[in-house]
This record gives C-alpha cells, sequence and structure tokens, in this order.
C-alpha cells in the first residue's frame, strides 16, 4: 500500500481558511485534519471539512457532462460527451456574442475562495468575450464599502492576537458555528480573563456563551454605536491624543454623537439605556487602564438597509478611544487587503474589447434581472448565463423570482459543479467540477493572514475538471488564440501575489507548495500610529467621499427597509422581522446534501418566541407557514427564548429540494439593497407566520 499525506487548504467561504494534511492511500483519500503546526488552524477543524471525504467521494458527485431532458427545474438529464458538451456551449455563446456579448452574465461567487478555481481563467474568458461584468455583492460589500470609508483597507486586528484581549465584542456574528478559529481565541482571551459580550438579536450559540448578551433589534446597530460614542465623549473616556494625531472630523462627530442620547439611542434598538452606558464605559475604561479591547465585527449585522453605515460607526469607535494602540485593540471585519493580490495577472482585464464600455449586472439582483426586458438603461437582455462556485436558486434573494428567470425557455444555462444542486436543475449543460482535492489552488483569506497552497491529493473523479480546464476548453472553443488560455494552474498561482508589495516579497509558489502556508509581512498593531489608507491618512470620522457618493459624511442611523418602526403600515400584515443566518452544520448551501451533516440539523426550523408562538396558536414542532408578499416557506416552529420577542430566525441555507414544501428562507427574502455597496438585506425582512 502507498501511503503519503498532502498539504491542502480548505477552500469554502468562511474567514477561518485553514491549513488541511489530506492522507491518501493507494490513491485513495482517506483522512481530512487540520495542520497542527498552522498557528490559526491548531490541528482543528469544523465538523463539515473533518468530514470532507464524506462529500468528495458522495454517490451523487456529478461525475459526467450532461444536458437537459426534461423541463428546466425538473432536474432531468442525460449523460453526453465533453466534447458535444463544449460544441453545444460554444455554438450557443458564439450566436449571443453575434448580437451583443453582454447578453452573457457570468455568476459565480465563493464557493471555493481559491484565487485559480475562482476568478482567473474565468475572468480571462468573460473579458476575451466581452460579456457582461458582475458585481458581487451578494455577502461582504456593504459592511466593506462602511470600513473602507472609514480606515481605508479591509485591514485589522491580526486574529493571532484576541487572546491577549481583555474585552471582546463580538458585534453581528457567530463565530462557533462561522468563525470557529477566532472563538478559539477569545475562548483563550476568557481563560486569561477577559469579558465576552456578544451583540446580537439573537440567542446564538455564541451568544449563549459569553458573559454578556446584548440583543438590539436587526438593523439597528448604528444606533447602538452612536449611543457608545455618546457616553465615551461626555464621560471624558476619548483618547485626546489618539484623536487630534489620526482622525479627521471629531468635532463634527462630538456634534453628531451628542443628539444620541443613551435614551434615545436605546429606543431605537430595543434595549436598555443602562446596557449601552455600561457597555460604552467598559469599552473605554479598558483602553483607558492600558488594557485591549478588541471588536469582531462579522458579516451579520450589514445585511439590512443600513448596514454600511452600521459597520462604519463601530469602525469609528477604536480610534475614539485609542483602542488601536495596543496590537490586540482595534476591529477586524476582514484581513483581505492585507493581501497583495495580483489580480490583472489573473484575470487579464487588458483583453477586454477596446474602447467599448461594458455594463454590470448586480449579482444581488438576479431575479429581477433576468425578468428585465431589452432597454437602453439596462443593456440587452440576458440570454446566456454560466454559473460556477455559485448556488443562486438557493440563495440569491427573493427566491420565486430567481427561479422564474432561470426557468426562461429562451435563456440558455451552463452550470459548473460538483452535486446537482436547485441550480443544477435548471442547467442546459451540467459540467462536473473538480473539488478542492483534485486540483491546485493558492488562497488569500479574509480571516488570517497566511497564504495558503493546496496540492491536489487525488486524481479529479470521473471526467471531473477543474473550473480553469473547463474555461480553456472553452476559450479553445471560442477560437480564442491569446497564449494566455494556456496558462497552467501553477502558472496561474505563481503570478498570484504582487511580490513588490512589501506583504508578499517572499511569496514563492514552489516553496509555498511545499510548505502550505506563509504569513504575510505586516506590521504587529497596523494602526498604533495611525497611517490609516485613507485619503487624508486618518481614521475619517468625517468622510468627504461619502459626502461625495452621495451619503451623510458622518455616523448616523439608517433605519431598516422593513420594520415595525420604519414601515408601520407594512408591519401591520407582517409584525415579525425574520433573519436567516448560517447553520453550523451548512456552510451556506454547501453540505445539505451530505446526510450526516443534514441529519445533525434535522429538519428547516424556525425559532420563535413563546409569546408570538402563543399568540398564533403555534406549539413547539409545529409546522408554520412564514409568508409575505414575496412568497411563503415552511419550516417546523421551536418555541425558545433564544429569538427576541417580535423576531423569527429561520437558520439557513437549506436546498430547496431538501425542504418539505420544495422551498427555503429566500423566497420571502427581498431584493432591496444596503445603503452602500449595493448588498442585499437578507435580514431586513417583516414577515407573519401561521400554522401550516
Ligand atoms: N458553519 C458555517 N460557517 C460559515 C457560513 C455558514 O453558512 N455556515 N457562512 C460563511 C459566510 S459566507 C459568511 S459571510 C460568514 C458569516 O458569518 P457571520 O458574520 O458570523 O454571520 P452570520 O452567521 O450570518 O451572522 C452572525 C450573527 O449575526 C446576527 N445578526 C443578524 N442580524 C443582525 C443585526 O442586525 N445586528 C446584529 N448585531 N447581529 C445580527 C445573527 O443572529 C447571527 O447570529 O460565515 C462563514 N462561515
Ligand atoms: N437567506 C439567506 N441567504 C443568504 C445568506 C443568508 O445568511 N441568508 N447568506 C448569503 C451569503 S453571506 C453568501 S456568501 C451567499 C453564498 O452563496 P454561494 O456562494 O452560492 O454559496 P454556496 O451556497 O455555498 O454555493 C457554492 C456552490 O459552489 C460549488 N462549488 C464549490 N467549489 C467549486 C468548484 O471548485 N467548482 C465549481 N464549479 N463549483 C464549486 C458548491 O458545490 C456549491 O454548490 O449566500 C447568501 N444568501
Ligand atoms: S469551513 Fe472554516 S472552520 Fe471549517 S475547515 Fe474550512 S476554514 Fe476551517
Ligand atoms: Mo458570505
Amino acid at each position: 500500500m502507498t501511503r503519503k499525506v498532502i498539504r491542502a487548504t480548505c477552500p469554502h467561504d468562511c474567514p477561518d481558511t485553514c491549513a488541511l494534511l489530506v492522507t491518501v492511500e493507494d490513491g485513495v483519500a482517506t483522512e481530512v485534519r487540520g495542520d497542527p503546526e498552522h498557528p490559526t488552524t491548531a490541528g482543528v477543524l469544523c465538523m463539515k471539512v473533518s468530514r470532507y471525504t464524506e462529500r468528495t467521494y458522495h454517490p451523487d458527485r456529478l461525475l459526467h457532462p450532461m444536458k437537459r431532458i426534461g423541463r428546466k427545474g425538473e432536474g432531468k438529464f442525460a449523460r453526453i460527451s465533453w466534447d458535444e458538451a463544449l460544441d453545444t456551449i460554444a455554438a450557443r455563446l458564439k450566436a449571443v456574442a453575434a448580437r451583443d456579448p453582454q447578453a452573457i452574465v457570468p455568476y459565480s461567487y465563493a464557493g471555493t475562495m481559491g484565487l485559480v478555481q475562482g476568478e482567473s481563467m474565468a475572468s480571462r474568458f468573460f473579458h476575451k468575450l466581452g460579456a457582461s461584468h458582475l458585481a458581487r455583492t451578494i455577502c461582504a460589500s456593504a459592511g466593506g464599502a462602511g470600513y473602507l470609508y472609514t480606515i481605508g483597507a479591509r485591514i485589522g486586528t491580526d486574529v493571532e492576537r484576541f487572546q491577549d484581549a481583555k474585552l471582546i465584542l463580538i458585534w453581528g456574528g457567530n463565530p462557533i458555528a462561522s468563525n470557529l478559529h477566532f472563538w478559539m481565541r477569545a475562548q483563550e482571551a476568557k481563560r486569561r480573563g477577559a469579558k465576552l459580550v456578544a451583540i446580537d438579536p439573537y440567542r446564538s450559540l455564541t451568544a449563549e456563551k459569553c458573559h454578556q448578551h446584548i440583543a438590539p433589534l436587526p438593523g439597528t446597530d448604528a444606533a447602538l454605536a452612536l449611543g457608545m460614542m455618546h457616553v465615551l465623549i461626555k464621560e471624558g473616556l476619548v483618547d485626546e491624543d489618539y484623536v487630534a494625531k489620526h482622525t479627521l472630523g471629531f468635532e463634527q462627530l462630538r456634534q453628531r454623537a451628542e443628539e444620541w442620547t443613551p435614551q434615545r439611542a436605546a429606543e431605537t434598538c430595543g434595549i436598555t439605556a443602562a446596557e449601552i452606558e455600561s457597555l460604552a464605559r467598559e469599552y473605554g475604561e479598558t483602553v483607558r487602564r492600558g488594557d485591549a479591547a478588541a471588536i469582531r465585527i462579522n458579516y451579520g449585522l450589514q445585511r439590512v438597509h443600513g448596514g454600511g453605515m452600521a459597520v462604519r460607526n463601530i469602525t469609528c469607535l477604536p480610534a475614539l478611544v485609542g483602542a488601536w494602540r495596543h496590537p490586540a485593540g482595534g476591529v477586524q471585519l476582514s484581513a483581505s487587503d492585507g493581501f497583495p493580490k495580483n489580480t490583472a495577472a489573473l484575470q487579464r482585464p487588458d483583453l477586454m474589447p477596446a474602447g467599448r464600455s461594458i455594463r454590470t449586472i448586480n449579482m444581488s439582483t438576479i431575479g429581477d434581472d433576468l425578468l428585465h426586458d431589452a432597454s437602453p438603461d439596462f443593456g440587452p437582455r440576458i440570454d446566456a448565463l454560466i454559473v460556477y462556485n455559485s448556488n443562486p436558486v438557493a440563495v440569491a434573494p427573493e427566491s420565486s423570482k430567481v427561479a422564474r428567470g432561470f426557468a426562461r425557455e429562451d435563456l440558455f444555462t451552463v452550470v459548473l459543479e460538483h452535486f446537482q444542486t436547485d441550480t443544477a436543475d435548471y442547467a442546459d449543460i451540467l459540467l462536473p467540477a473538480t473539488t478542492q482535492l483534485e486540483h491546485t489552488d493558492v488562497h488569500s483569506t479574509y480571516g488570517h493572514l497566511y497564504m495558503m497552497a493546496n496540492n491536489p491529493a487525488i486524481a479529479p473523479l470521473g471526467e471531473a475538471k477543474p473550473n480553469t480546464e473547463i474555461f480553456r476548453l472553452m476559450a479553445r472553443r471560442m477560437g480564442f488564440d491569446d497564449p494566455c488560455f494556456d496558462d497552467s494552474d501553477d502558472d496561474l498561482a505563481a503570478v498570484a501575489f504582487d511580490k513588490t508589495r512589501e506583504q508578499a516579497v517572499h511569496f514563492d509558489w514552489d516553496s509555498l507548495k511545499r510548505k502550505g502556508w506563509q504569513k504575510l509581512n505586516m506590521p504587529d498593531a497596523p494602526f498604533a500610529d495611525g497611517g490609516f489608507p485613507t485619503p487624508s491618512g486618518k481614521c475619517e470620522f468625517f468622510s468627504e467621499r461619502m459626502q461625495r457618493d452621495g451619503l451623510d459624511p458622518l455616523p448616523t442611523y439608517i433605519p431598516p427597509h422593513e420594520s415595525a418602526a420604519s414601515n408601520p403600515e407594512l408591519a401591520k400584515r407582517y409584525p415579525l422581522g425574520m433573519i436567516s443566518p448560517p447553520a453550523r452544520n451548512f456552510l451556506n448551501s454547501t453540505f445539505v446534501n451530505v446526510q450526516s451533516l443534514r441529519h445533525t440539523e434535522g429538519e428547516p426550523h424556525l425559532d420563535m418566541h413563546p409569546h408570538d408562538a402563543a399568540m398564533r396558536g403555534i406549539a413547539n414542532g409545529d409546522q408554520v407557514r412564514i409568508f409575505n408578499d414575496r412568497g411563503s416557506f415552511v419550516a417546523k416552529a421551536r418555541v425558545t427564548e433564544k429569538a427576541r420577542q417580535g423576531l423569527v430566525v429561520g437558520l439557513s441555507i437549506w436546498w430547496k429540494k431538501y425542504a418539505g414544501d420544495g422551498k427555503n428562507a429566500n423566497e420571502v427574502t427581498s431584493q432591496r439593497l444596503t445603503d452602500m455597496g449595493n448588498a442585499p438585506t437578507f435580514y431586513d425582512v417583516l414577515v407573519q407566520v401561521e400554522k401550516a
């Protein structure tokens, strides 16, 4: 028997980007474990990925190209050859491109976060074709925008420092489920005497384990942060020296914060003024003592109308009190801008047809866009869609419209997938893609500071091919002869990071492949002495860029699109707020088809407060229908005080075909967008619930 251990990387859309060791026996992957030497992974994987071989060798893996033989959405396919698949695709795309290549739209997100199997060869292909651009907004662009206006780049406190903090605010995140290796650091901080505070409308697994849980109404975090600023300024907890040297607009901020008394903020947030006062005092006093106060913002709080502003306001707090002076202080939303990605080398925007402006389709409104006719504003109707690394029919908002769009008979749809997902059911041509164990990749991350390598552990299963290879073959069929379409996956990985930039001067693909991971060159406390990468070089309490973009240049509160306070008319019919954050055993919609993980989640649930349940005659375990004007879905009620009164929680994202009624939470979510970043508002939803 031959036995080897391969260095790999978890490809999933998770901040932890774990270093994996894959055991291969006689060409078969038999075990996937966490690398004990990698500092953030520390030998630990989440349940999902420790079961990785179950996913890779799943009996439902797509192993051959297929063409649709039933109705769209029905999921009936027949096996075809790669030649037939590629010939069909090339013929259809050429016909559409002859009219207008912008009628062709790529649709992809972070099924894999790899820089090679994500947007490298695929982007080259679409650039050369002159296809529409896709704005990849579905997850993080609202919070990202708020952070960028304030701090200048998505750089923050190193996750490896959090154990040294004395106070950690876990704000809009559920790290036990979705950021486990940060939670391990927070636990270590707790053992060393730190206090952990969760700020979350739902008593999540994480909130249950923190010392304190503050439960604001969804979409009101911006007001909470303003109330904290009010207290910090009024009680003299501001670091005047830091503010004078490294921030912009304090005087205007002071006036704005003055309006946000703890009473006013508390009313907006549905919590008590005392909670806001004591949180602000504890935060300010921790820093004043010379200890570290750290904030981990996660994306849960920015999936609402004012999500960008909420992140912006929270991001002002560390500069106000000087928390950045300590390497364990400050804030982390994302670490992604620490990585000097060489996007131009990977994606080759120079291949785009010269002198033509190309429209952008927002992935978060794909429902409306697929149903849109040609118009001068919109451009051509979407005639062809190529989906990879994403499952829009399950994950995109206002799903009934998404499904109607995908069902259009005149739309040509190609899906590259591991499994026959809800989206794959609508494909005209379905292509089998390799998993992380079968292909090469290189990774940046958004939760730690290591460049990561993924070596293939096993040969591709069946006739599966890497995304890169599929786009190479499609390029050849389209007659694209630029030599860049011959680049191998190793060639692509070798140019992934820009070695002229300080953070990655030591990047070398051959050695990274052998070692598995390598930390970026980054300062220990990134903003201890200011140096913010904003236009002013300061943390911008006042932002001219925001003013230019038509936003309030100062921290403010933007109410939800749908809440009892902001839309009382709608709330008469649909009185309950609904959020649908990630379930622990799924990763977005990935893993829902892995039986052991699905069985752990059970079935689609809806958590609701005993009072809200009793008013509707609903008992624990009843099947309930959740509905609004956009649609409805069915789930099993769990009557629990984890959901605050007035709020229901449906952990997600279920494949529709595994739900009793063939629907999921996105039936009721809306396509309305956030205040900045054009992101979806998944957690800004009003519904009614009744016994099914
Ligand atoms: N197991 C698992 N891990 C995952 C994922 C997964 O699906 N499953 N998804 C991955 C992806 S793509 C992402 S983007 C990250 C997301 O990871 P997180 O940012 O941690 O986001 P969520 O888990 O969506 O939300 C975290 C918490 O935010 C709360 N929340 C909802 N609305 C609000 C609000 O208005 N204010 C506040 N303060 N809190 C609110 C929710 O109740 C939830 O408990 O996780 C990644 N990791
Ligand atoms: N209601 C509700 N909706 C949400 C959210 C929510 O919290 N609530 N969260 C939102 C968020 S944060 C996000 S990020 C999006 C996520 O939405 P998506 O990015 O669509 O994520 P997944 O659902 O995990 O789907 C990824 C797909 O990519 C496939 N895949 C993985 N690797 C490869 C590969 O190498 N090649 C190919 N061809 N395919 C591959 C997987 O099999 C999987 O089906 O969903 C959003 N939707
Ligand atoms: S999903 Fe996240 S926690 Fe789980 S192995 Fe991957 S990177 Fe690590
Ligand atoms: Mo996400």
